[in-house]
């Protein structure tokens, strides 16, 4: 029987030893939840790195880490600590991500980290060849694993591969200064359908394969030797339902059953109740426009200051990557930031800023999103960004308001959102008067088409559309003769 390979950097399931033992957390995370609907069933297999490193492995522990896996419908890459390092910190994340966020600045093109990158991708390539046969269907996703689908072509022509990119494509401009370009572009044209967040993704995308391999492309196929892939946009969506009955659930909550973050947020609800709690959600990245974000917010304060003590801003930072300098450096930048504007700001009743350097779990998480009257969230790129989804989708009252940059992918799906342009401090002041002062009928008409949007394109249609579009495409015309 045919089935559904699903590869990614990270399994969602991670593992961890303690005291000799083994225990395998699922994961919570947005891609885990989408494929569910995929692998699921015993019909799929998840291939990932599992979390742990081969030095971090007593041998003794292989197999029941194999049977740990295979209990969840997972197979493990296995990785040494200078494969992640160069692999992972190295090429994924001090070469890929900041090029395609347009950091170019923070770009370092390091032979040491592609040549990496290109072993890594060729393990990841081994272990689906070793888990799979030519029936079945293979998914692809994300920037750490470019290489993967032109790999595993190599073996097996007639496979069905699809390929999805979770960050976004830049243009051909800022794609051509990469050293390997060509390879890159090679390793992703192994697949016979590649997707991403948006339509500008796809045309940077397929302009670069026009401009840099010389190929045909036609609307959104590339014909290449005697195949013809398939280019195409696929929004991400989120676990609609997951997010609601959650804040459901949390306002049905009887006063005990509150979480410590929730009665400290109603405390200052009570003793406040004029005052609007502004959230932010991110992990802690430059490309989230963090710093930018809070600069905005003093300059808000400077040009409003009738806002004083009637507003405060709720910054929950992830911590991510923190083995990466550029993440050292913005950390401490933020840290700073934040202790000078609540240095300067504070009153005795009053702090400007919470700032929160962590992740919470999932319950406190849906505490701030109910409890926010705004979410603002400022990325100066972004493949897509979940969290004004998610922050939509907890708004049972569809009250609250979403100020969002124009840089994020989510921008064109949610167009009935405030869109700002972070770089702009004058209009987001603007932007956040308007949000703290709109009428409650507004922000509900607002928010009643982003729900309805949000309800019918989640996660679980968008994880279908992509494999209906890949089944679609290996059962039918894909066969192009070249003249
Ligand atoms: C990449 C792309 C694209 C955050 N803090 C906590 C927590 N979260 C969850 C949120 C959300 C997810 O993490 C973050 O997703 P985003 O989409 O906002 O951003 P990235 O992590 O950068 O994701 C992005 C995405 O891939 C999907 O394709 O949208 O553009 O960069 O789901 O809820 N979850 C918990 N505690 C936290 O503290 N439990």
């Amino acid at each position: 029987m045919s089935k559904t390979i699903i590869i990614s950097n990270r399994l969602p399931v991670q593992l961890q030893i303690s005291d000799g033992g083994l225990t395998a957390i699922p994961s919570v995370g947005g891609l885990a939840t989408g494929m569910k609907s995929v692998h699921s069933g015993g019909e799929s297999l998840w291939i990932g790195w599992s979390g742990l490193t081969d030095e971090d492995t007593p041998e003794s522990l292989e197999s029941e880490i194999d049977r740990a896996l295979s209990e969840h419908g997972c197979a493990k890459v296995k990785l040494t600590a200078k494969d992640v390092d160069g692999f992972y910190f190295g090429f994924s994340n001090r070469t890929i991500w900041p090029l395609f966020h347009y950091f170019l600045e923070y770009t370092e093109f390091e032979l040491d980290f592609w040549n990496v990158y290109k072993s890594v991708n060729q393990k990841f390539a081994d272990a689906i060849i070793a888990h799979s046969d030519e029936n079945d269907t293979i998914w692809v996703h994300d920037y750490q694993l470019m290489l993967v689908p032109q790999m595993v072509r190599e073996k097996r022509p007639n496979t069905s591969i699809g390929f999805f990119l979770h960050i976004p494509f830049p243009s051909y401009e800022i794609f051509r200064t990469m050293p390997w370009r060509e390879e890159v572009l090679t390793g992703l044209l192994g697949s016979d359908l590649i997707g991403f967040h948006t339509y500008d993704y796809e045309r940077h995308f397929l302009s670069s394969v026009r401009r840099l391999l010389g190929l045909d492309v036609s609307f959104n196929d590339v014909y290449l030797d005697h195949r013809v892939i398939k280019v195409d946009s696929f929004p991400m969506g989120i676990d609609y339902k997951k997010f609601k009955d959650a804040a459901l659930e949390h306002n049905k909550n009887k006063e005990d059953q509150r979480s410590d973050l929730q009665i400290k947020l109603d405390n200052h609800k009570a003793s406040a109740p004029d005052t609007k709690l502004i959230l932010s959600i991110d992990r802690l990245d430059y490309s989230k426009g963090i710093a930018k974000r809070i600069n905005a917010f003093e300059y808000f304060l400077n040009k409003y200051p009738e806002y004083k003590e009637k507003v405060r801003l709720i910054i929950l930072a992830v911590p991510s990557r923190s083995n990466v300098p550029q993440y050292q450096l913005l950390k401490r930048e933020i840290d700073e930031l934040v202790g000078r504007i609540n240095g300067e700001l504070s009153t005795v009743n009053w702090t400007p800023i919470w700032y929160f350097y962590r992740s919470l779990p999932f319950e406190n998480l849906i505490d701030l999103y109910t409890s926010s009257d705004i979410a603002w969230l400022t990325p100066l790129r972004d493949g897509m960004n979940l969290v004004a989804k998610e922050y939509i989708a907890t708004r049972i009252d569809k009250t609250g308001v979403l100020i969002l940059s124009e840089m994020a992918g989510s921008a064109y799906e949610m167009n009935e959102a405030l869109l700002i342009n972070p770089n702009n401090f004058e209009q987001q002041a603007d932007t956040l008067k308007r949000a703290i002062t709109m009428p409650k009928e507004e922000q509900m008409a607002r928010n009643m088409f982003l729900q309805n949007r949000l309800e019918r394109y989640n996660v679980e249609v968008w994880a279908n559309e992509f494999m209906n579009s890949l089944n679609r495409k290996s059962e039918g015309d894909e066969t192009f003769v070249s003249q």
